[in-house]
């Protein structure tokens, strides 16, 4: 679960979705040191915090982390066998629909989040592992769960 300055949406639960902060409370964990990593995405902060995925790692679990292309860059360089899978839609109408299907997003957001993706998609071929377009759930699910099982095996 990562730390986010943005509100909470509709249904979202602090400490469930996120750990919902202010300005304030995460600059502090910046200059403790607390974040792993940390990005700004559409003017709100971000971050994964270190002592959670670093107990994860010590007790030979896997950690997952859902975070944005900033976020990825960082975690390439001080994890560098760290596998990164960036999952794309399959257009940007169908990015812009499935946000206005979501029914959480205003219009202006929805423009600055396609504009946001239209750039991690021009950076993603260069930074990630695989890349897989969401076009189908199933199908996506089973493209990186096929990836995976090559990466351990
Ligand atoms: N670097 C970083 N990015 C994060 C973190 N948590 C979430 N993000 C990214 O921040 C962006 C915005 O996330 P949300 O506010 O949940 O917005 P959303 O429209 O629900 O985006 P998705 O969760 O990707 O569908 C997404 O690209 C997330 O992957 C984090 O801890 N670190
Ligand atoms: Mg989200």
């Amino acid at each position: 679960m990562s730390v986010t300055t943005r509100p909470p949406r509709p249904g979202e639960v602090d400490g469930v979705h996120y750990r919902f902060v202010d300005d304030d409370t995460f600059q502090r964990l910046v200059s403790q040191g607390a974040f792993l990593e940390w990005a700004v995405y559409n003017g709100r902060y971000y971050g994964t915090l270190r002592e959670p995925v670093e107990q994860a790692l010590r007790a030979g679990r896997d950690v997952l982390l859902e975070i944005d292309v900033q976020g990825a860059r960082q975690v390439r360089k001080l994890v560098p066998d760290a596998v990164l899978i960036f999952i794309a839609p399959p257009s940007v109408e169908e990015l812009r629909r499935r946000l206005e299907a979501r029914g959480d997003t205003s219009p202006a957001e929805i423009e600055a989040k396609i504009r946001i993706a239209e750039e991690e998609m021009r950076e993603a071929p260069r930074l990630f592992d695989l890349l897989v377009v969401n076009d189908r759930l199933d199908q996506a699910v089973e493209r990186i769960v096929g990836f995976l099982t090559d990466r351990v095996r």
